[in-house]
């Protein structure tokens, strides 16, 4: 399977990870079926009205992948999953999985420059999507992709498909079919979304073997069981939610999932009591709505026991209250869609669970903390966080030329992350190196958003940096030179806002100048830009 589109583990690490009992050849769709043999009519998933046991889920699931197959997608071919958080979406993605189609995870928020560029990058034949949702109507938004994107064949609606050629997804639950293709557990399984540095996000290709691992780890650290109930308020399709331990891993441990399209504490505060949820994982800023609300509310929040924070840098004074506000344990979460996945362990020590983020969930992960020529420092110190092991891909889908530059020469992926180690092998992310802001877990690719501004005409150049926020960390500053007259700060947001983008990746703020500070070696000094930022808002 290596390739250069399609970066792989080398042999004898593979053969390595398979004799230490890390990739035990399991698919996805091998396990939902061993699942239902296990757990009959056990709940498997909640949403809404809707409970479903695991025997019927993969009843539903050899329906479902019947009538994608009859559709023409096959093993290989890429389906881009545009979803809210329901039922349905655990059905579509098994059902794929048993296909060895894959998967291309979208946010909901994505609109058309996102969607159009995943859509043509991974050659997707098929997008599925809800029909209207949160004011949003999603049909509109797939015409607009098939308009440019050639190779889409099927729009898959769930709900009303309107009055185009879309297939309603009710009508391809069909009767099972024996003949569907075998995937095997080496294959990638799905292409999971890179919060990016560069111009538009990166494309990541996970196995079903290292996926696999991933979830028994994290299922393992967190206790889950067959009476786990996890709470999903984060996008499904979030590699937090999908895996630490998420959906796949509290179905990997027999639990139930339930689904919630409304994050705010009134409705996720009740599904907990009204569920007896166990555990759930939520952004920092949500952390922070949930604490506030908590309180004044009277719901009976007995049933949590573990509280996972991820995704941004959750700081340590609000960590410090989550325990007896909430009365369960905090779990801090550091991971990336990439791999590697860092939890603060549910026995550790309150200091420890409150001021880092964990350390690497697996014995066989590999974490580095360098300078910036690359060599060892000294634990404590401050550095590049880079890191190789069993879930940690080995290079982007279609990417080499920035493969080249995102993995060492022998295979250690670049996080990003400015970190530093505590002696106990705890990590503390303390800053970033790449060129992104993470706005409370949204992460923001400055250059996607800079080359967005440079294609309106009154804009000579752009920057977009970070500028800090009590609510979700970061926020996004726009810095623009202008070209001629300086164009009002909402003609440009809304200049922005018609190139269909995610809302989140909509400048905060924009400041105009004359000219950029420069660094010593004449590139556009971020850094000072930030400062400058900085005491604007003070
Ligand atoms: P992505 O590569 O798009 O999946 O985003 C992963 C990135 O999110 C990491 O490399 C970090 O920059 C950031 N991140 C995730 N969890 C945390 C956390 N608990 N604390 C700080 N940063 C985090
Ligand atoms: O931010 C992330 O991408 C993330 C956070 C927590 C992640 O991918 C994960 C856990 O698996």
């Amino acid at each position: 399977m290596m390739s250069v589109d399609i970066p792989t583990w080398p042999e004898e690490w593979a053969r390595q990870y398979r004799e230490a009992g890390c990739w035990q050849g399991e698919t996805f769709g091998d396990m939902l079926r061993r699942l239902a043999d296990e757990h009959g009519d056990h709940v498997a998933v909640v949403s809404g009205s809707i409970r479903m046991g695991y025997a019927e889920l993969n009843r539903r699931v050899d329906q479902l992948a019947a009538g994608f197959h009859q559709l023409g997608i096959t093993h290989g071919d890429r389906v881009v999953v545009q979803l809210p958080n329901i039922g349905t979406y655990v059905e579509v993605i098994f059902a794929l999985f048993r296909l060895g189609a894959w998967p291309v995870f979208a946010l909901p928020l994505h609109r058309r420059t996102e969607i159009t560029h995943i859509t043509k990058f991974a050659d997707a034949v098929a997008y599925i999507i809800a029909d209207i949702e949160g004011g949003f109507d999603y049909r509109e938004l797939a015409a607009q992709v098939q308009d440019e994107v050639p190779t889409l064949a099927h729009v898959i609606v769930v709900g009303d498909p309107g009055s185009r050629d879309y297939h309603s997804i009710h009508d391809l639950y069909i009767e099972p079919k024996a003949d569907l293709p075998k995937p095997v557990a080496s294959e990638v399984a799905f292409l999971q979304l890179s919060g990016g540095s560069t111009g538009l996000p990166k494309l990541i290709p996970r196995t079903h073997d290292d996926y696999m691992y991933s979830l028994r780890i994290s299922a393992d650290i967190c206790g889950l069981s067959k009476e786990s109930k996890y709470l999903v308020v984060l996008p499904a399709a979030h590699n937090f939610t999908m895996s630490s331990p998420g959906i796949l891993g509290t179905l990997y441990a027999g639990g139930a999932v339930v689904m919630s399209r409304d994050s705010s504490p009134d409705a996720a505060l009740a599904l907990i009591e009204q569920e007896r949820i166990t555990i759930t994982a939520v952004v920092p800023p949500l952390a922070l709505i949930w604490l506030d609300a908590a309180p004044t509310r009277s719901y009976d929040l007995s049933s949590l026991q573990v509280f996972q924070v991820g995704g941004a840098k959750f700081n340590s004074e609000a960590a410090r209250r989550v325990e007896p506000v909430l009365g369960c344990i905090l779990q801090q979460v550091f991971g990336m869609a990439e791999g590697l996945v860092n939890y603060t362990r549910l026995d550790d020590p309150e200091e420890i669970k409150v001021n880092t983020q964990g350390r690497p969930m697996s014995p066989f992960d590999e974490v580095l903390v360098v300078n910036d020529e690359d060599e060892a420092i000294e634990i404590g110190e401050e550095g590049h966080l880079l890191t190789r092991g069993p879930y940690t891909i080995r290079g982007y889908y279609r990417a080499e030329a920035h493969n080249a530059k995102a993995f060492t020469t022998d295979g250690f992926y670049r996080t990003g992350d400015i970190v530093r180690l505590t002696t106990d092998g705890y990590i503390v992310v303390e800053g970033r190196d790449k060129d992104q802001i993470n706005r409370g877990g949204d992460k923001i690719a400055a250059a996607e958003i800079e080359n967005l501004l440079l294609g309106h005409p009154s804009v000579h150049d752009a920057a977009l940096v970070s500028m800090s926020d009590s609510y979700l960390g970061e926020r996004t500053c726009a810095f623009i030179i202008p070209h001629g007259e300086a164009p009002s700060v909402q003609e440009l947001k809304s200049y922005i806002r018609q190139q269909g983008i995610a809302a989140y990746k909509i400048p905060d703020r924009i400041e105009f100048m004359d000219v950029f500070p420069l660094t010593k070696v004449g590139k556009v000094s971020k850094k000072l830009l930030r400062e400058i930022i900085e005491c604007k808002i003070k």
